[in-house]
């Protein structure tokens, strides 16, 4: 079994890869909720989306969010009457926000919704949040502190980052499912995805009890590094990485995670950087990290599974 730590975009494509190469059996994607809020009195939960409409192959592709072939006429009515249009609500994906914002209410909780809107969409896969309770990441910023969407759209990313906070953390505790992950018995390696690892890994590894989980597990943790030749995919993780003075390359990444990762997946064209991240005890494969296709998907999945049973669990 693997359990796979995912955020947006770049992790949804290696979530797909996995979800590929694994059987619905054997893979449980725990995903960030950081970025969830409520809007327009809809509860919405980007990453948990993204993951979804990935697996379930009707992801946009040139976004990176949302449905595919969307028709946006809520929006622009919202727009000719005045309404709050900042933050892009399409027809086909606000089904989904009705539907979870309603199961919610009603007193389901988030992981009874997320298995629902996963049958919704025929997703065999366990796409599970990191957590049930409502948390939220704040960017800090040389121009204040920012709810994450805020930050992330209204913003445009533009303030220097300098750090996150979250609200609600200290309450929190793993979904029941993201728990069970996490001490199976036959659980065989942690992945965490190229997602941002400060926005999107990040809060996964602050919901109280995950950093206990993982000093005791015994099984690898691999990384995935977001950060190809210089530059994120898709997302602020390189500027972000620049404004911490960190080196803009999987270097950075490894000193990021550090001892908490036992392997890093980097690129070719980041060939150069293996022996200096081994010298940081910490093991290097270099493949293809760029997912265009669905192969190059796979291809990733299955290198960085291969990968991890070469690795042995660090002694912290
Ligand atoms: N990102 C944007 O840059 N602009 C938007 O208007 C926007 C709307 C949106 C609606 C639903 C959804 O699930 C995601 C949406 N995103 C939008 C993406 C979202 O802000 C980010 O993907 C994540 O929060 C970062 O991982």
């Amino acid at each position: 079994m693997i359990l796979a730590f995912a955020g947006g975009v770049g992790g949804a494509k290696l979530a797909h890869g996995l979800a590929r190469t694994l059987d619905p059996s054997a893979l449980v994607i725990a995903v960030n909720t950081g970025d969830d809020f409520l809007h327009l009195d809809y509860f919405i939960c980007p990453d948990l989306d993204s993951v979804l409409y990935k697996l379930a192959g009707i992801n946009d592709v040139e976004r990176g969010w949302g449905i595919r072939d969307e028709t946006w006429n809520f929006m622009e009515t919202l727009k000719q009457v005045g309404g709050e249009d900042w933050f892009q609500l399409g027809d086909k994906d606000l089904t989904t926000h009705i539907d979870r914002t309603r199961w919610l209410t009603e007193g389901q909780t988030l992981s009874d919704v997320t298995h629902a809107l996963c049958q919704q969409h025929n997703v065999a896969h366990a796409i599970v949040p990191m957590t049930d309770h409502r948390v939220g990441t704040i960017v800090d910023t040389k121009e204040g502190d920012f709810f994450f969407q805020n930050y992330f759209v209204r913003l445009r990313c533009e303030p220097e980052y300098t750090g996150v906070h979250y609200k609600g953390m200290e309450d929190a505790e793993p979904s029941p499912q993201f728990a069970k992950a996490m001490s199976n018995p036959d659980l065989r390696a942690i992945v965490f995805c190229p997602s941002n690892p400060f926005v999107s890994i990040d809060p996964i590894l602050n919901v109280p009890g995950v950093s206990i989980a993982l000093d005791k597990t015994d099984v690898p943790i691999v990384a995935v590094s977001p950060i190809i030749g210089g530059q994120a995919v898709k997302g602020p993780a390189a500027k972000m990485m620049a404004e911490l003075r960190l080196p803009v390359s999987p270097l950075g990444i490894a000193q990021h995670y550090g001892e908490l990762i036992d392997g890093l997946v980097i690129d070719k064209q980041d060939s150069n950087l293996a022996d200096e991240i081994r010298a940081a005890g910490i093991g290097v494969h270099v493949t293809n990290t760029l997912m265009k296709s669905a192969e190059d998907e796979s291809n990733l999945a299955q290198e960085t599974l291969k990968f991890a049973t070469t690795l042995a669990r660090k002694k912290v």
